[in-house]
Order: structure tokens, then sequence, then C-alpha cells
């Protein structure tokens, strides 16, 4: 049986978001993360708005993460909305698996290599560049590198399902043409679709000792 083929493994219907979740909560039961059988799970959704419209809450400067469930504390998932041009900075994953799939719009996920030496100002090295479509997803964690997010549409919002195990509150963002590094904490526009308390409002926030 080859890293894609689950034709020997029960594989439920996926048929709302809420199934998806479900089934979620099975697979993150487990301390052992089945990378493949995560992303088939989530590709076997099929984008319904009807799910995660009441989660898809856009701001007009810059993406927003709104919590959707906290997975037993094993992972969260949350949508993304990205509002035409809007995008991230260049990232890590703090030591985290990370899957992103597409609900609604394209994103484009430029990766980068980590940095060999903090001594040297040297800009981040490129290695790939790819177009996420609706309903597909892609995996990232630290150890395949760097990525920055954006939607490159002018005309386009895009709305993306992201599950990050275990969880986490900060992270890394990178100046993409020096390579340095600062440490971000990553906040919630909403959560379980109620707008949480102003102020905690902007996606990757720079704490003001850095
Ligand atoms: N990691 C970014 C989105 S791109 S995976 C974030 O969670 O804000
Ligand atoms: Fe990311």
């Amino acid at each position: 049986m080859g890293p894609h083929d689950f034709s020997e493994t029960k594989f439920p219907p996926i048929e709302s978001l809420d199934d998806l979740i479900s089934e979620l909560y099975k697979v993150f039961e487990s301390d052992h993360v089945n990378v493949e059988y995560v992303k088939c799970l989530m590709e076997s959704y099929v984008s319904n708005i009807a799910d995660w419209r009441k989660f898809a809450k856009f701001d007009q400067y810059r993406y927003t993460r709104n919590l959707v469930d906290e997975g037993n504390g094993k992972f969260n998932l949350m949508i993304l909305c990205w509002g035409e041009g809007h995008g991230s900075a260049v990232h890590d994953h703090a030591d985290a698996h990370c899957f992103m799939k597409m609900l609604s719009g394209t994103l484009s996920e430029v990766r980068f290599s980590w940095p060999t030496d903090n001594t040297k100002q040297e800009c981040l090295n490129e290695i790939s560049r790819s177009n996420l479509k609706l309903d597909e997803v892609c995996y990232i964690n630290d150890s395949l590198g760097l990525h920055r997010v954006e939607n490159p549409s002018h005309v386009e919002p895009a709305v993306s399902l992201h599950l990050y195990s275990p969880p986490f509150s900060s992270c890394r963002m990178f100046d993409q043409r020096t390579g340095h590094e600062t440490k971000c904490t990553v906040t919630f526009w909403s959560k379980y679709g109620e707008r949480t308390p102003y102020g905690l409002d902007s996606s990757m926030v720079v704490p003001e000792n850095n």
C-alpha cells in the first residue's frame, strides 16, 4: 500500500464540515499524525459555504484568523479570510503540522529555506511557488521550510481552512530581504463565530519588547 492509497483503510464519507471535525478528533486522539491521511480527509470534504459562512469574517486591511474548533487541545482548526491582495509575512510554524485547504478562491504559497547564517544579512532563498485551488490541501512543517501565503487576486477574496497540531500562539516571522527574524503572537479575529474583543485583532502581532 503506497502512501496515498487508503483503500485498505476505513475511509468515512465526509459530507459536511462537522463530519470532517468529528473525524479529525478521532485521528488526533493518537499522538502519531499520519500526514497523508489527514490531507486525504481534508481533501475529501467538498467546500460548502453554508457550513462555514458564520466563521468567515473579513477585515478591510489584512487577513483574519477565525477559530472554529480547539480539537480537544490536540489541534486548532481555523478559517482564514483573505481580502483582495492580502498576504502573510514569511513565517515558520512553531514545530507544528500545518494543513491548509482552500474553501473559496485561490491562494499562492511561496516557500523559502531557513536562513543559514544569522550573522549575515542575506535574502531568503525561494524553494517553490504554487497556487492552491478550491478544495486542494497543502502541508508544511518547519523541516520543509518557511512560507508566505497571499491572495494574488485583485477581484476575488479567498477563504482557507487551517489545521495546526499541536496548537500554537506564537511563531516567528522573517524579513525576506535580510533573513532577520522576529517573534510574533498570533491572534484570533473571532472565535466560534463571535468577534473577539477589540484590540486583539491583528493576525500576527509583533510584541512591543521585541
Ligand atoms: N500560518 C499563518 C497562515 S499561513 S499557513 C497563520 O496562521 O496566520
Ligand atoms: Fe503558514
